[in-house]
């Protein structure tokens, strides 16, 4: 009878223990950051793009709110968009990924430009970046950089 009662105590415990650790932290482990990819630049004087995509499968809201690498003096999340007929792009400042959703990045859309790169971004090599969250802190990615034409990880050239 003891012994029941001591086994059922430490499920118990057990229980509480697992909820606890699940209602706590390990954001981190709830983003996934997929299919990462740069494309080639042209000289270092104008800016390239990185795309990826961003999936949240944890139970709150993240936002990327930095990029940072080594590559480029400056690296932001901008936003392309056609206007007028014309395709422009602007600042998309923070990017928020609510709790099971995936954000994209994809030529035509959202992208992490690259400004006053330090060397130009050649097919094959592959470079490191950082992305900033509010919830999971900083994330390190390995960029592979893609020909001057490619569309995506699946149609590299
Ligand atoms: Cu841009």
């Amino acid at each position: 009878m003891f012994r029941i009662k001591q086994t059922a105590l430490f499920v118990f415990i057990a229980v509480i223990a697992v909820l606890l650790t699940s209602a706590a932290d390990v954001y981190a482990s709830d983003l996934v950051v997929e299919k990462p990819w740069a494309r080639a630049s042209i000289g270092v004087s104008r800016p390239t793009a990185v795309y990826l995509t961003i999936r949240n499968g944890g139970a709150v809201t993240d936002v990327l709110t930095m990029v940072t690498t080594p590559a480029a003096g400056m690296a932001e999340v901008h936003k392309s968009e056609v206007k007028d007929g014309l395709a422009r792009m602007s600042p998309a400042g923070n990017v928020e990924v609510s709790a099971g959703t995936t954000a994209i990045l994809e030529p035509g859309g959202l992208h992490i430009m690259l400004m006053e790169l330090k060397n130009p971004l050649k097919k094959g090599e592959t470079i490191s970046m950082t992305l900033h969250f509010e919830n999971a802190g900083p994330v390190d990615v390995a960029v592979p950089v893609y020909g001057i034409a490619a569309s995506g990880p699946k149609f590299s050239d």
